[in-house]
Parts: C-alpha cells; sequence; structure tokens
C-alpha cells in the first residue's frame, strides 16, 4: 500500500475510537478518497499504464478510450447489418486503415447515401462505438443535425462562423474527433463548404491538424437512384450482391452534387474531397425480416415458434413496400422496427 495512505487510514482508526465525532469522519474519508485517487494517478504514471489514467479517471484522447476495436467493428457490419455488402467492406477498410495510420495525409471523409432505414445511422454509431470508450458520450464524438441545428437559411453566416470555431476548438482538443453530419439534405446549400478547408490534406490550419479526424455525411439524396439501379440489376435477373461500389460512385456524385442538398454546387463535390460515396441499398423482405428477428432475440424470445413466425409476417404486412407492382423494397427499411416488435409482442 501507498504510505500516505496508511498513514490516513490509521488516523481515520485513532479518531473513532478516542470519540468518533462525526464531521472529522467525513472529511477524512474524503482524504482518504483523494489520496487512493492521487496514488493510482502515481502509480500509473510511474509505470506508463495510461489505462489507468486513461479510462475510469478521464478520458484521454488515446488509447484505450479511444482505439478502434477492429474485430468489434467488423462483427458489427457482417452480424448487425443487413443487406448492404457495399457498406461492410468499405466503411471496414476505410476506417480501420484509417485509424492504424500514425499520420493519416487528409481526414476520412465519408458520405453516406440511401433511403431511411437502410443503417446509415446504424453504421456511424457502430464507427463510434466501436472507437470510443464512451460511445456517443465522449467529448470527441459530435453529431450535427442539419435539420434541428441550421434550420434557417438567413442564419447562414453565422452558422458558418460557429462550425469552424467548433471545429477548430474540438480538434485542437483531439485530433481523432469524429463528425457526423445527419440529414445533409436539409441542411442549407452552401453552409457545407464551411468545412472544405478542413478535409483537404492541410498539415495545419490556424495551428490544428485535421487529418487524423473522421467526417461522416448522412443523407437520402441519391435514393431513388439507387433504387433504380438495384431493380435494374433484379429485372435482369441479377443478384444484388453483384453490384459494385464502381457501379454507384458517379451516380452518387452526381446526385449530390446536382440535387437540392447541402451538397448542392458544393466545393467539397468538385475538389473530390470525400473519400467514399457509400450507397445504401433499399431492403427486401428478408434482409427486414432479419431486423425484425434481431429484435426479438434482443428481447430474450426465440422466434422459431409458430406464433412468432406469424407475428414476423404480421410485422412485414404492415410496412407499405415499393414498388407497388413487385413490392421488392421497404419503404421504411428497418427503421422504427423495434417499435413495430414491441406492439405486436404487447398482443
Ligand atoms: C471488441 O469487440 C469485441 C466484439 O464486439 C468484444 O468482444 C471485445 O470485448 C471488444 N474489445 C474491447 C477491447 O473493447
Ligand atoms: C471547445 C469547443 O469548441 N467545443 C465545441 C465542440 O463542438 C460542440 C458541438 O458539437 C460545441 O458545442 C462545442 O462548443
Amino acid at each position: 500500500m501507498h504510505p500516505n495512505l496508511l498513514g490516513i487510514v490509521v488516523l481515520l482508526t485513532t479518531t473513532c475510537l478516542s470519540g468518533g465525532v462525526c464531521f472529522e469522519l467525513i472529511s477524512i474519508t474524503t482524504v482518504v478518497a483523494t489520496a487512493a485517487t492521487s496514488a493510482v494517478v502515481m502509480l500509473a504514471e510511474k509505470t506508463g499504464l495510461t489505462s489507468f489514467r486513461c479510462g475510469w479517471l478521464i478520458e484521454c484522447c488515446a488509447s484505450p478510450t479511444v482505439h478502434l476495436n477492429e474485430s468489434g467493428l467488423f462483427t458489427d457490419l457482417n452480424q448487425n447489418l443487413h443487406g448492404q455488402h457495399l457498406v461492410t467492406s468499405t466503411v471496414y477498410k476505410a476506417v480501420k486503415s484509417h485509424m492504424r495510420n500514425k499520420e493519416p495525409s487528409k481526414p476520412l471523409v465519408m458520405s453516406f447515401h440511401g433511403w431511411t432505414g437502410g443503417g446509415k445511422n446504424f453504421v456511424a454509431r457502430m464507427i463510434i462505438n466501436n472507437i470510443y470508450a464512451k460511445g456517443e458520450k465522449s467529448s470527441f464524438v459530435h453529431v450535427f443535425n442539419a435539420e434541428v441545428e441550421f434550420k434557417h437559411t438567413r442564419h447562414l453566416e453565422q452558422y458558418k462562423d460557429n462550425l469552424q470555431n467548433w471545429l477548430h476548438g474540438n480538434v485542437s482538443k483531439c485530433g481523432r474527433s469524429i463528425f457526423v453530419f445527419d440529414e445533409m439534405d436539409h441542411m442549407p446549400s452552401g453552409l457545407i463548404d464551411a468545412v472544405k478547408p478542413y478535409l483537404g490534406n492541410e498539415a495545419a490550419i490556424r495551428g490544428v491538424d485535421y487529418r487524423k479526424s473522421i467526417f461522416i455525411f448522412l443523407s437520402n439524396t441519391g435514393g431513388q437512384e439507387i433504387v433504380a439501379k438495384c431493380k435494374s440489376e433484379w429485372e435482369r435477373g441479377m443478384k444484388r450482391e453483384g453490384l459494385r461500389l464502381s457501379d454507384m460512385q458517379d451516380i452518387l456524385e452526381k446526385s449530390a452534387y446536382n440535387q437540392l442538398s447541402g451538397f448542392h454546387r458544393s466545393g467539397i463535390i468538385e475538389r473530390n474531397l470525400i473519400d467514399h460515396f457509400v450507397p445504401f441499398l433499399p431492403l427486401e423482405r428478408q434482409h427486414v425480416r432479419s431486423c425484425i428477428e434481431d429484435e426479438i432475440k434482443r428481447r430474450g424470445i426465440n422466434t422459431e415458434s409458430t406464433t412468432m413466425q406469424e407475428n414476423i409476417e404480421e410485422i412485414l404486412d404492415q410496412l407499405l413496400w415499393l414498388p407497388e407492382k413487385s413490392r421488392l423494397y421497404s419503404k421504411s427499411g428497418c427503421k422504427r422496427i423495434a417499435n413495430k416488435v414491441g406492439l405486436v409482442l404487447e398482443n
């Protein structure tokens, strides 16, 4: 035991024996706790065990509180995400190589596209939870919802200033920060170009190096085009797993640039600052079924029984399927499946 700590413990015992004054007892206990904490910190510093200092005392911008769990991300993407073969491979490789690289030449910038319920937010959370020990609560994780935070076009200049100041403040605290911009479709055109300077391979901007950070943009833009491509493959009798990323990149880049969304005529696209346009394909019945089964299992219920199978069919039938004739794809994918499962299980 640490010598200081021992001394205090003895003192505590003596005080109690010779009269047991309560207020003293409380203050002494605090001293013991503080001494214990500082002893651990000292010990950690002596032995170089950062895991002692970073983790249960403080969140540091270093391992183990900021560190990619490669097998965790791999498992999440392969077991918990359904029907997204292009996402699985692209995201895993991109995040792994960026996090392994001690000196990346630019930040990792990914743009996720597709209909709602395809898993864009889900995958962003997987990345966050497998890098930051504190997950979304980490002070190095920043999620902006464009629809809420950048709602009014008339405040555009103010938003631009805020965004740049936040990026500067946040990244100067931790290079391995992550920024997620949700609902890019609702972001006023022109705003996102405020982050353009930070997405390139500049070594430092106002003294801050942004190249270790990760930026993820989420939008429905291009969703229709992705669906059209999937459908035409299906009509030709091809498997959806045969679709390659290269079949989609151009389509997504063009629709992001041309359609009215946060990327409309954006310099970020003109200057090729987005490393990966990641297409989320529309989900078929079998994929949504897997999401429902996951949710039921998560509640500790066996999915195999006949009644459960009937429940699953019931939930699937309640969803909206498109196009009307072939009913190939779910309009809402796996979105709010948990609520639907809850409702059916209640009955
Ligand atoms: C990494 O992820 C795996 C699979 O989810 C998990 O079992 C393991 O405990 C994680 N490792 C760390 C260090 O968090
Ligand atoms: C120090 C600093 O600028 N922190 C900012 C980080 O980003 C958030 C938004 O996610 C701002 O609210 C903080 O002020």
